[in-house]
């Protein structure tokens, strides 16, 4: 084969490549796009003027996408107060406001530096905690980190055995001590991933609803052993999201939030969810990036969040 051919044989393949990953993001995330875009632009594209009833309608239609009450009141305030965006441009304004937040809550990438680097996980029953560390351990392992996970779930019965299960399946270490306080588990792995040079340090916890205290303490201990032993080594405190729990979902994070300062969210099972909006209203509210979704219960069902190409998504 001559160069050239090569060289577009190459480029096709390249193509491919990003178009099936991008259509497969688009299938991911289509109920929520016509949650949240496809319903507001069919009533809204072809009236003259926003009248109130349109942007009543409109502002319906926002929070029952769950996008959240005060911003989707403000979104149409917005529209209210003004003349020069026409309905038919309504669609070009969503994005361009949607794009903002995204980028007004922070970077999506997940930090990571040389040394140790501790990922606290925190979340509601059931959201997707411990399938979200197998899916880290196994991204990290991939690109040849060395991985411990501390299973600070000592709370429901078969946890560990769940987490050693994944640990194995994705090649990462494990510290559990049977029914062991979870803060000294904690304390116990931090010492072992120090001490034998672990690149990467995975905390998983147990599901706690938002509203019961004596958990709640627990979460700040664990947090407050992390804090003392190893406070330049913490790279992120991750609250873990169902996308389908909707504005519950922003409760959630206001809670947790006050216990253990979160750095970002990540949200789970986007696959069939039509509450994915929940990412601008955590991003619109608490100004907490999305870094990480979930898209599915495989092991290879991660992906970094892109604000850019999640807007395209769901707007193309
Ligand atoms: N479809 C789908 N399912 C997911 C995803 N992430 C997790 N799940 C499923 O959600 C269920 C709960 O996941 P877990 O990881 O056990 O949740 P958890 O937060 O650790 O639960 P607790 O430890 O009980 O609080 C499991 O059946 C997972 O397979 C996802 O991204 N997509
Ligand atoms: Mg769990």
């Amino acid at each position: 084969m001559d160069e050239t051919k090569i060289i577009l044989c190459y480029h096709q393949c390249m193509f491919g490549f990003f178009k099936d990953k991008f259509e497969n993001l688009k299938e991911t995330v289509s109920n929520t796009a016509q949650a949240l875009v496809g319903n507001v632009v069919k009533n809204v594209e072809n009236e003259e003027e926003f009248s109130e009833f349109v942007l009543d309608d409109m502002e319906d239609t926002l929070i029952s996408a769950d996008l959240g009450v005060n911003y989707a009141v403000e979104l149409v305030d917005k529209l209210r107060s003004q003349t020069k965006i026409k309905p038919a441009e309504v669609k070009q304004y969503l994005k361009d406001e949607f794009l903002k937040v995204l980028k007004d809550a922070g970077s999506t990438e997940l930090n990571y530096q040389d040394g140790l680097n501790i990922y606290f996980i925190t979340g509601v029953n059931g959201a997707g905690k411990t399938t979200l560390i197998a899916k880290l351990a196994h991204k990290f392992k991939q690109s040849g980190k060395k991985v411990l996970i501390a299973a600070a779930d000592t709370f429901r019965a078969a946890a560990e055995e769940q987490l050693d299960i994944w640990s194995r399946r994705a090649g990462a270490d494990i510290v559990r001590r049977d029914k062991a306080d979870a803060a000294s588990v904690v304390y116990e792995a931090i010492e072992k991933a120090e001490k034998e040079d672990y690149d990467v340090l995975l905390v998983d916890t147990a599901g706690r609803l938002q509203n019961k205290f004596n958990l709640m303490e627990e979460l700040s201990k664990i947090k407050s052993v992390i804090d003392k032993k190893a406070p330049d080594k913490l790279r992120e405190s991750i609250l873990v999201l169902d996308a389908n729990t909707g504005q519950n979902g922003l409760q959630q994070a206001k809670v947790f939030s006050d216990s253990v300062n979160l750095t970002c969210a990540a949200l789970t099972k986007l696959d069939g969810s039509a509450k994915g909006a929940i990412i601008l209203a955590v991003a619109k509210e608490m100004k907490l990036p999305v870094k990480l979704v979930g898209i599915g219960e495989k092991m290879e069902d991660l992906k970094n969040f892109d604000a850019e190409e999640f807007i395209k998504a769901i707007f193309e």
